[in-house]
Order: structure tokens, then sequence, then C-alpha cells
């Protein structure tokens, strides 16, 4: 008994035996109304993305309908979908944001 928990205490403690996190992305989705430029911004104050990179997934977004906007552990994706949800409210655009698991 006592090798057991010894060896149950030991698997817990060594990280290399912890599985991954399941991981999601937080993806944009296109509307008629929202402005690129809100977009942008938003892409660089929620995402941390320059400029360069925050115009390519508007773009891309507003092309194809949606885009990535990075891949998180599930609070993390959690949080930014309600930030960009709350901006978007806040200044009155239809902008929506979803999180789907990462495939
Ligand atoms: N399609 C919008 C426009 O033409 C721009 C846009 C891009 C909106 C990306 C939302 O997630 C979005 N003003």
């Amino acid at each position: 008994i006592e090798t057991d928990i010894g060896r149950d205490v030991k698997a817990q403690r060594d990280e290399s035996k912890l599985a991954p996190p399941p991981m999601y992305q937080v993806v944009m989705l296109n509307d008629d109304y929202t402005p690129m430029e809100f977009v942008v911004e938003v892409l660089r104050r929620v995402f941390s993305k320059s400029v360069e990179q925050a115009e390519h997934i508007m773009l891309k977004v507003h092309h194809e309908g949606r885009g990535v906007c990075g891949i998180y552990t599930r609070d993390i994706a959690a949080t930014k979908v309600d930030k960009v949800m709350r901006l978007a409210r806040a200044n009155q655009h239809p902008l929506q944001c979803v999180m789907e698991p990462a495939p």
C-alpha cells in the first residue's frame, strides 16, 4: 500500500507525465458592418498582434468569412472571446468571436 501511494505521488510530481491541456482556437467571424479599422485594433489589443499581422487576419476574415486569431488553453481562450465581445458591444458593432477545439 505505502509503495503504491509513493508511486502515485511521484507520478503526479513528474511533469513529463502530464498530458498537454486541450487547446482551443479563437475564431473571428466576418460581418458586413464592423469597420475594418476596429477589427485591426481589437486584434492588436486582445491578441497582441502587430499592425501587419492584424491586417492580414482581418483581411482573411473579410474575404473567407472566418479566421483564427490564436490558439490557447480553455480559460485564456474564453477570456479573449469575452474581451472581444465586450469591446464589440461597447462600440455597438456586430462583430462575433467564438472558441472551438483546436483540430
Ligand atoms: N466585412 C467588414 C467590412 O467590410 C470588415 C470585417 C472584417 C468585419 C473582419 C468583421 O471579423 C471581421 N467593413
